[in-house]
């Protein structure tokens, strides 16, 4: 009878460490999108944001942490007149939407500006191996 107890005890353990370990998958950015899978794996661009992995360049880093508007792999002062010639509408262009709504507004504007302010930023990090090849076809 003892026997039985220890034996469903342990099996009740072992239930519990395996089905903690089945949900134990890597999301750095806690956006719903595993690591392996996050086009943007450090900022939030899941199913909750509006961002949800859009890429518009389609080079593997997704819109959220992608300020490298003339791809010339670094967010700089370049950049800056591209992202405002979007927002004015003179020349838009779906880069610059960082948000992912579609749309360039102020939303957008600090996501360019985290960036900026570390000159020298590249886009990323990605999760997804083709990052920094267009078309990134994961
Ligand atoms: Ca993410
Ligand atoms: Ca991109
Ligand atoms: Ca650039
Ligand atoms: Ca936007």
């Amino acid at each position: 009878m003892k026997l039985k107890l220890i034996m469903l005890v342990s099996l009740f353990a072992f239930g519990l460490a395996f089905s903690a370990n089945a949900g134990a998958v890597a999301d750095a950015d806690g956006d719903l999108v595993p690591d392996g899978f996050d086009n943007c794996d450090a900022r939030a661009n899941g199913p909750g944001e509006g961002s949800n992995q859009v890429d518009s360049n389609q080079d593997g880093y997704g819109n959220a942490c992608d300020t490298d508007y003339n791809q010339d792999g670094v967010t700089n002062s370049i950049d800056f007149p591209i992202f405002l010639n979007s927002f004015t509408g003179a020349t838009p262009t779906a880069d610059t939407d960082n948000s992912g709504d579609g749309l360039t507004t102020t939303i957008d504007f600090p996501l360019f500006l985290s960036d900026f302010v570390n000159i020298g930023t590249a886009p990323g990090p990605s999760g997804l191996s083709c990052a920094g090849t267009i078309p990134c076809l994961p």
